[in-house]
């Protein structure tokens, strides 16, 4: 990356880099987490911030765990660089006395950390907020938040820039799957050309770019396709054709015996997208019995910005990807999802 293209760095990330550098030059023991359901974007963005803290090492940092947190790292991203030395517990089975820096990345709220139940920080344990959602609640000490970036890993770039960090080779990896992943190849708003550049020089340190995305994306079994091809038989059109549903309860899922790790609603709606008509649409899957994932798309997030219908409810997420979990009957988080989104977008 040029100085030019330097210069076109956020504004907050130039603000809060010095802060969080000295809290990280200041701590002894430092922890990091991926999401419940990790993306790329959240793995990619812990083990590339372990990385960086490593080289921060020389001016006096301290050592870094990264946790799985709730959920398993899924065999499709353990070739990123890194991914073998998560560790594979939850917040609530970690000795928190043993830190005094958490770096919660790609969280918008405290619930990301876990949701196994509900969060308390103890007081000795600073945390520090890093992440792209617009409906983060900023509950960090400090908290780096920029919505116009399209991943947490393209924050954490511009992070290493004012750090003077050196983009190595697994770094790079890292944070390009965090991109990659989270601008859906390079197409989704908020997707700009700052983001090719810095794709551009990830790729130049990481050539096999190639290779990790196919590790990745041609990972899938034959249980998420059945999956996906249930989901996809099962969608409902509502509002005269303007919000599609996929709308799955548990007992089909044992029908076909289908585990929760290969049902993500957010593929389905991904896919709902791709129909022309809705103008939103979702997958409502009730994954255990009364606890409903929920995955909202738009095409415009502008005029159907999902991250209002997903905060209203509960959850979080961006202008046009969004999503809450519901603890309630299905046909009851149905109704609260459909009499949320007529109010909203007046459908
Ligand atoms: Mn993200």
């Amino acid at each position: 990356m040029t100085s030019d293209t330097a210069s076109d760095i956020s504004p907050i990330i130039r603000e809060k880099a010095p802060l969080i550098l000295s809290e990280i030059q200041k701590a002894k023991s430092i922890l990091l987490h991926c999401h419940p359901s990790p993306d790329p974007d959240s793995v990619g963005s812990a083990l590339a911030m372990r990385f960086a803290i490593e080289q921060l090492g020389e001016r006096g940092s301290g050592k870094v765990t990264i946790i799985a947190g709730d959920s398993a790292i899924p065999q499709a991203f353990m070739h990123f660089p890194g991914a073998a030395d998560i560790v594979a517990k939850n917040f609530f089975e970690l000795d928190l006395s043993g830190f005094d820096l958490f770096i919660v990345q790609d969280s918008s709220k405290a619930e990301m950390v876990s949701k196994l139940k509900p969060i308390e920080f103890p007081e000795h344990l600073k945390i520090i907020v890093i992440d792209h959602h617009n409906s983060n609640s900023g509950y960090g000490a400090i908290n780096l938040v920029e919505p116009s970036y399209p991943a947490t890993a393209q924050v954490l770039f511009d992070l290493f820039w004012e750090w003077k960090i050196k983009i190595t080779p697994e770094i790079a990896a890292n944070l390009f799957m965090g991109i990659y992943t989270d601008t859906g190849g390079f197409k989704y708003t908020g997707t700009t050309s700052r983001t090719f550049m810095i794709a551009s020089a990830l790729a130049a340190k990481a050539p096999d770019f190639p290779q990790l995305i196919s590790a990745m994306e041609n990972s899938i079994t034959l249980q998420d396709l059945a999956f996906q091809g249930l989901a996809l038989s099962s969608i409902e059109s509502l509002f005269a054709g303007r919000f599609a549903l996929s709308v799955v309860p548990f007992a089909k899922m044992q029908e076909k015996n289908i585990e929760d790790e290969n049902a993500s609603a957010g593929m389905i709606s991904s896919i709902l997208r791709r129909i022309g008509s809705f103008d939103i649409v979702g997958a409502c899957i009730e994954t255990e019995p009364n606890v409903i994932k929920f995955s909202f798309r738009s095409k415009d997030g502008n005029a159907y910005d999902v991250s209002k219908l997903a905060v209203a409810l509960g959850g979080g997420g961006h202008k046009a990807a969004a999503g809450t979990t519901l603890n309630m009957p299905l046909e009851e988080a149905k109704k609260a999802v459909v009499a949320k989104a007529k109010e909203l977008y007046n459908l």
